[in-house]
């Protein structure tokens, strides 16, 4: 029969317009899903920060990270924190602000924002399984002093789902470093959050005004619905 191959290609219904993706070069960005963002104790409330903010973001993650691990997406998480001797953190960052903690103080989930302590670690709920992958980064983009960029060649991924926190933040960040490396990047609505509601809103209008100017925004709901026609 003429046409019996498979597509591989659907479309997400996104702002500021529809875009298809091929899924096998597709893969799922979770930004720093971490203790120390989401929890009481951690980096994010040392700021001065209501964490609670950050929450609503989970189950949209947990539903988008679901349908990936059924239909075989590379699943990409990153965490933002430090070596313990802080050799990678620079006092800019450091010593900036008057938080209760500063980074590398000990906190109730261990030192703060550092690599291996409870606090950096990633929330239960969308722990990585085994065989997905875990970039750590020092930064807010997860391209910056990390072997992302080659893990993403290395799989041929053109595009990605990206999600995470804090929108403006991290998520903006990675979009940003991602779009002038020549990847479309599709960021979840409602898979992203911030601690300033309307931070959330104007980092997403930032990425999709001017024609998508650094990518495309869509629904949790939109994307597994895409996803379902990819695997039909
Ligand atoms: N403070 C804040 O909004 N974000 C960060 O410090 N890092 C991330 O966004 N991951």
């Amino acid at each position: 029969m003429l046409n019996s191959a498979k597509s591989t290609k659907s479309v997400i219904s996104a702002e500021p317009e529809p875009i298809t993706l091929d899924w096998p070069a597709t893969a799922l960005l979770i930004i720093d899903m971490q203790r120390d963002f989401l929890e009481p104790g951690g980096f994010g409330e040392t700021l001065g920060n209501d964490v609670s903010q950050l929450a609503g973001a989970v189950k949209p993650i947990g539903a988008v990270l679901t349908a990936a691990r059924d239909t075989g997406m590379l699943v990409i998480h990153t965490r933002e924190g430090h070596l313990p001797d802080l050799s990678d953190a620079p006092p800019a960052k450091v010593e900036r602000g008057a938080p209760s903690l500063r980074i590398g103080d000990p906190g109730p989930m261990g030192r703060i924002l550092i690599r291996g302590e409870a606090g950096h670690d990633i929330i239960p709920e969308l722990y990585p399984l085994d065989s997905e992958i875990v970039i750590d980064k020092p930064g807010k983009g997860a391209f910056y002093a990390t072997e992302l960029g080659d893990v993403l060649e290395k799989y041929g991924i053109e595009n990605l789902l990206v999600c995470g926190v804090t929108t403006e933040v991290c998520v903006n960040t990675t979009v940003r470093e991602a779009n002038d490396r020549g990847y479309r990047c599709v960021v979840i609505s409602d898979g992203c959050a911030s601690y300033f509601p309307e931070f959330h809103e104007m980092g997403l209008k930032m990425i999709k005004a001017q024609g998508g100017i650094f990518g495309w925004v869509a629904s949790s709901a939109g994307v597994l619905e895409a996803m379902k026609v990819s695997t039909t």
